[in-house]
């Protein structure tokens, strides 16, 4: 194919599209771009709102099957989710462009594709159609009858996304696998302390929403503002400013106490996904990574493209907890998980 006179332009790409170092984990965070405006817009319950927190682990799961095998690992917190790809990953020639900013439009579509399962009881879609206008609307009003308090909770949960959320996006190479555990477990100390915190002045402000998990069956009923509701002679509600203020010389355990004596809230009996943050990971066997990478040669595919893994539940390989990986336990417990 003839070239164009323009063709010379693409060298200047050479020169930004660093290719990552071998033998190096690579990892890559994405994080909510102004989500306090975003968490505030969609009247999120605070200081946690279970039903984001489960669509990041939702769309971080979509990000680990569209890049199987490659991500062993993710962690999520707050606005925020890391993967983390395998050391010996050729995943697009290991080049940082491709590669991270892959990861952060998968998962930023899949927090849209997915939002309304989590936010609504309506079908895909039925709160996105827009059709031009043909004439001044009208609005009717209507009166619907509810048997009973699931009903009226899953019409109140009904909400569309207000606008299109974005999520920035940065690639980190870690040289060893100790390292990696130190990231991760960063990021997990920092889940509790801001946890701690904002549960503490959300407790405070009157906003904070109280959840029981029912272990049986993982379902759960939550309720908004219950500081205001908590025993028969609640605190009033500090403001903001007050509850800064309040919190500004406290450490750990000032909070704690605060949270029992004052609101009887028991900061332990909180959910582990709040405290802990989630960690997906892909347990697969290495007799199974063995039998994808023989299969792919075969096609002539190298690891860094997913293959034909059609036959394979890729999900049924993801689990995801709210397990401490601080301690040593987790991770002698997954010694595969980082080789
Ligand atoms: N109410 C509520 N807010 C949340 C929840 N998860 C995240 N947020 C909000 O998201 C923010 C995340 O913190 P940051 O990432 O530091 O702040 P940001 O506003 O996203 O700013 P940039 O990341 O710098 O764009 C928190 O401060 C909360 O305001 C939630 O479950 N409920
Ligand atoms: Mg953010």
């Amino acid at each position: 194919m003839s070239q164009s006179k323009y063709e010379y332009v693409r060298t200047y790409e050479e020169s930004t599209d660093n290719v990552l170092l071998k033998d190096c984990y690579i990892v890559v965070r994405v994080d909510g771009h102004k989500f306090h405006k975003f968490s505030k817009c969609h009247d999120l319950f605070k200081p946690n709102d279970k039903r984001c927190l489960d669509l990041m682990n939702e769309s971080a799961k979509h990000v680990m099957r569209a890049f199987f095998p490659n991500i062993v690992m993710a962690y999520g917190q707050s606005d925020e989710f890391s993967f983390i790809i395998r050391r010996v990953s050729d995943l697009y020639k290991r080049r940082q462009n491709k590669i991270t900013s892959l990861i952060v439009s998968s998962f930023s579509s899949a927090f849209v594709f997915y939002w309304s399962q989590y936010f609504s009881n309506q079908p895909q879609n039925a709160c996105h159609q827009s059709v031009p206008l043909q004439y001044p609307p009208a609005f009717d009003g209507r009166c619907i009858l509810y048997p009973n308090s699931k009903v009226v909770m899953d019409y109140l949960r009904w909400l569309p996304l207000q606008y299109p959320p974005a999520f920035d996006g940065r690639c980190i190479l870690y040289p060893n696998s100790k390292v990696v555990m130190d990231y991760l477990r960063w990021r997990q100390v920092d889940c509790h302390i801001n946890n701690l915190y904002n549960t503490t002045f959300h407790a405070l402000t009157g906003h904070y929403t109280k959840y029981v998990l029912n272990s049986t069956d993982n379902s759960y009923t939550f309720t908004p503002n219950w500081t205001q509701s908590a025993g028969a002679d609640p605190p009033l509600p500090l403001t903001p400013r007050e509850a800064t203020e309040r919190l500004s010389k406290t450490i750990s355990s000032d909070k704690h106490e605060i949270l029992f004596t004052e609101y009887g809230i028991n900061y332990n009996n909180e959910l582990q996904q709040f405290k802990k943050g989630s960690v997906i990971v892909l347990d697969i066997s290495q007799q199974l990574m063995q039998s994808i990478v023989s299969k792919n040669k075969k096609k002539k595919k190298s690891l860094d493209v997913k293959g034909d893994e059609e036959d394979i539940d890729i999900n049924s390989y993801l689990s995801v907890s709210y397990i401490d990986v601080i301690k040593e336990e987790f991770w002698s417990q997954n010694q595969s998980l980082l080789t």
